[in-house]
């Protein structure tokens, strides 16, 4: 049907249906033809601007608009197939969701990109300009926090009912600016002009209690059960926020609702009554504040009052809403693990273990015995570190103020579950000192990653690697006692953004090449393998690189103001600057180079330009002192004549999702340089080869796999393995050995202690090189000479451009993997036990549109 014959129906619609359904209109319609009416009906009907004065911003909530009622379309109808069908669902929670821009993904997922690039091009309007005004929603940290929402986005194109549970930061990730060559911090305004994608659901709101006491009474009928009432010094209103999560290809929106924190309405009334108006104004401010802003990822002692209320107030809230729905549909709650299992995301979430006790047997009168029941058959917990330092614990004092229920009901749970490691292990009072929820060697602590293991059913690593470590060193005892619980589940990336949206060029050529069906089953990436033979298919693949480096090109010179030559080998490292992910080795490696260039300058290695990119958490003295290193020996690089056209280093300010979508399709060299043994997984990694960059890595977290993968011919392979790590730490690790006895190490480690860098102070780098000679913690020292050697190597592959376009095409080829929909499966077959529910998308009736008595009762 073409649209003119559409128009013409829309003039009389069919009987028996509304005026607003039942054809292709301006709300539901994905021709080019529908889409142009209405984007012009958003802007003049929604943002009160004709095109003659619309801004760009309008013109963005104006596309974002139209595409958000083709989610809603699709959205009614998922929500009313799953209640019907009482479907099992998945509830992934977790404090962090890293979407990043919505509008070109929900374009590719609603298959309307390129409609939508014509119907503006029509109206004179330009896609990209448009997807470029979209802020960052940044409700994240980093790896964790993506891995989320790559997972919403898999669960809902693998039509698995799910929710995301989360929480609605006011402010996301600060942005990194960069002034005098040091990292500031700058408050991340994203809903500064409000989001087009999420939907206020005021009237589902709970109230979340904080603090106080609890006292005991008997049950008010006389019977002899005790029941404890939770007096709480405060009062937080929480309400629901969704965002629609489309599915690629399918018709299955999944809900993500995060929470919002306000002033419980009984309290300001009271307050306001009273005449005290001061009062009742900082009560909502202070109650505001729980959801305020995401807390960076510092991995030091969380001691913040504030992070605990944050957690426990957006799983009270998700818990409450899980039940609110369980009996809508049933009778009580002694199905809730039948019809709802919990991820928990890391440990930030555990405290959901202790909650759902207390909703159950507190405020629904349950025995002890089956809530226990319920609540361990119903949570799954994923650990995303190795550092043990990294592992959530709170202070007792701490944790009883803000939550002295709580604290009764994991004391009760300790105990139970100490009963049973002692029959399991008689007589080894180590081993429950060591396992206890509750830490009591000095000052008293509670375990959140003992809880989670206690209260879940299963247990994953999120890669191979870091889960045979989590059984045989971080989580050992629980092992022993609870083999079958662990399981690895290696993470993955969504194809759909991380390839077709951020890498449209290649994403055309291996359509055209293998067909379209790849991006929902990429293990077919492997029909690739032949043509990586093919001299004219390389070809191909050389010019695509070419262009998206070319893109990357301008994007440097539009924020860091330097041009970079896209000839030269583009060398990658960005993720969060950590100690442990050694961007400071990476650094040895350049200033190495340099030293070699200048010694040397005919020296036949492949021109590079070395980018990094990455935040600091805000606290993390030594991480802000690795960004300002990079920027020091990019600025003398920049400015020494002999560089140019050989070496480069550029500092890529603000690393976030948008930017990515830029960075890995203009990459050759993948860094995942980590010392082994400490990075859980990386995500990064896999992002950059499915776009063609080839990895220079340690056997770390999920580079591992990746090698099993590409094979070790197509990925450069340095340093120790975790075995000679641990040999070399229990030996004795002497880093200043390393010094004394390599010469050029030490040339290395004397031009940067010189202040060569710092215009002669000698001061600015000193923490971080005596770090490196006296402890060296995640040892650089000993890892520099095989990595040096490594980066030769790779020097040696990119002068060849035969040989590394064939690498490039093959590390494509045999990314399937690692799609997040091969990660998503074996969750929910191994874990979950959920089957997917398929979503047929009719014309909504006017049956659809008639109000029930229940339904227009509700306020
Ligand atoms: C903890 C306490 C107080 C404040 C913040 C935090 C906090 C917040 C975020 C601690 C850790 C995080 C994030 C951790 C993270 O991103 N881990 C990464 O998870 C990825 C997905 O599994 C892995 O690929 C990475 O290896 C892992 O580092």
């Amino acid at each position: 049907m073409n649209d003119q014959h559409r128009d013409a129906c829309s003039a009389s619609p069919p009987k028996d249906s509304l005026p607003l359904v039942g054809q292709e209109d301006r709300r539901t319609g994905l021709s080019v033809d529908a889409l142009k009416r209405a984007v012009l009906d958003k802007l003049v009907y929604s943002q009160a601007r004709f095109p003659a004065v619309a801004t760009r911003r309008d013109c963005f909530q104006a596309l974002a608009q139209a595409v958000r009622d083709r989610l809603l379309q699709r959205w009614v109808q998922t929500a009313r197939t799953y209640r019907e069908q009482g479907s099992r669902t998945v509830c992934y929670m977790s404090a962090e969701f890293l979407i990043g821009p919505q509008l070109g993904n929900n374009l590719i997922n609603l298959g309307i990109h390129d409609n939508a690039r014509q119907a503006l091009q029509e109206l004179g309007l330009d896609l990209d300009v448009l997807l470029d005004q979209e802020e960052e929603p940044g409700l994240g940290n980093g790896g964790l926090g993506r891995l989320a929402a790559c997972y919403l986005d898999s669960l809902a194109t693998l039509e698995i009912p799910a929710i995301g549970y989360g929480i609605r930061y006011e402010f996301g990730i600060f942005t990194q600016a960069i002034r005098d060559g040091c990292q500031v911090e700058l408050t991340d305004k994203w809903l500064r002009s409000g989001s087009p994608w999420l939907i206020h659901r005021p009237n589902i709101a709970f109230d979340i209690k904080l603090g106080g006491h609890t006292e005991r009474q008997y049950d008010v009928r006389g019977s002899r059960r005790l029941r404890v009432q939770w007096v709480p010094s405060k009062l937080v209103r929480g309400t629901a926020w969704d965002m629609p999560v489309l599915g690629y290809g399918v018709n299955t929106p999944n809900r993500l609702r995060l929470w919002s924190a306000e002033a419980p309405e009984e309290f300001d009334f009271a307050a306001f009554n009273a005449g005290n108006y001061d009062e009742a104004v900082n009560a909502q401010i202070s109650s505001e504040t729980i959801t305020k802003v995401l807390y960076p990822n510092d991995e030091t002692e969380a001691g913040q009052i504030l992070r605990l209320e944050q957690q426990y107030f957006f799983v009270s809230c998700s818990l409450q809403d899980m039940i609110r729905l369980q009996l809508q549909r049933e009778p009580n709650l002694d199905r809730f693990n039948e019809k709802f299992v919990v991820q928990l995301n890391d440990t930030h979430p555990s405290i959901a273990v202790a909650e759902l006790m207390r909703l159950l047997v507190d405020e629904f009168a349950m025995e002890w015995d089956p809530a226990w029941a319920i609540t361990s058959r119903t949570f799954a917990y994923t650990n995303h570190t190795l550092l043990p330092e990294a592992l959530e614990k709170w202070r007792l004092p701490l944790f009883q103020r803000v939550l002295p229920r709580h604290f009764e009901i994991i004391c009760e749970i300790n105990e139970r579950f100490l009963d049973d490691v002692r029959i399991h292990f008689p007589g080894d009072d180590a081993r429950l000192r060591r396992m206890s929820l509750i830490d009591e060697d000095g000052p008293r602590y509670v375990r959140m990653a003992h809880l989670a293991v206690a209260g879940s059913f299963a247990v994953n690593g999120v890669a191979a690697l870091h889960t045979e470590l989590l059984k045989s060193d971080v989580l050992k005892d629980f092992h022993e006692m609870w083999p079958e619980k662990f399981s690895n589940k290696t993470n993955g990336v969504t194809p759909r953004r991380f390839v077709l949206l951020a890498n449209p060029a290649m994403s055309k050529l291996i359509t055209e090449t293998i067909g379209s069906g790849w991006p929902t089953d990429m293990e077919r990436l492997r029909e690739l393998e032949p043509h990586a033979d093919d001299a004219g298919f390389r070809e191909a693949w050389r010019g695509i690189k070419t262009h998206n480096k070319n893109n990357l090109v301008h994007e440097i010179k539009r924020v860091a103001h330097v041009d970079v030559d896209p000839a030269s080998m583009f060398d990658v490292q960005v993720k969060r600057i950590h100690e442990y992910k050694r961007q400071h080795l990476n650094l040895l490696h350049v200033v190495s180079l340099y030293k070699r260039l200048k010694d040397n300058p005919n020296l036949a290695v492949a021109p590079r330009t070395v980018i990094f990119g990455g935040k600091a958490a805000p606290g993390y003295f030594m991480a802000k002192l690795m960004i300002r290193l990079v920027i020091a020996v990019a600025d003398v690089i920049a400015r020494d004549p002999a560089m140019r056209g050989k070496l480069q280093v550029v500092f890529f300010p603000n690393y976030n999702v948008k930017n990515a979508h830029l960075i890995f399709p203009g990459s050759d060299l993948s860094e995942q340089i980590s010392l082994a043994g400490k990075e859980a997984s990386g995500t990064g990694n896999m992002k950059f080869q499915m776009n063609g960059a080839l990895t220079i890595g340690t056997l770390d977290g999920a580079n591992v796999e990746i090698r099993e993968q590409v094979g070790d011919d197509n990925f450069f392979l340095f340093g120790m393995n975790t075995p000679e790590v641990k040999e070399l730490r229990n030996r004795g690790y002497r880093p200043r050995t390393y010094y004394e006895t390599n010469p050029h190490l030490r040339e290395v480690i004397d031009l940067i202690a010189s202040g060569f860098f710092t215009k002669g102070d000698r001061e600015v780098f000193r923490p971080l090189i005596e770090h490196l000679l006296d402890h060296d913690e995640y040892m650089l020292m000993a890892d520099f000479q095989s990595y040096i050697d490594c980066q030769a190597r790779v020097s040696e592959a990119y002068l060849d451009p035969e040989r590394w376009s064939r690498m490039s095409v093959l590390n494509v080829a045999r990314s399937g993997f690692f799609s997040s929909d091969r990660a998503i499966r074996e969750y929910c077959d191994e874990i979950w036990k959920v089957k997917p529910v398929r979503i047929e998308l009719t014309e909504l009736s006017a049956d659809d549109m008639k109000f029930t008595r229940a339904t227009a009762g509700v306020r």
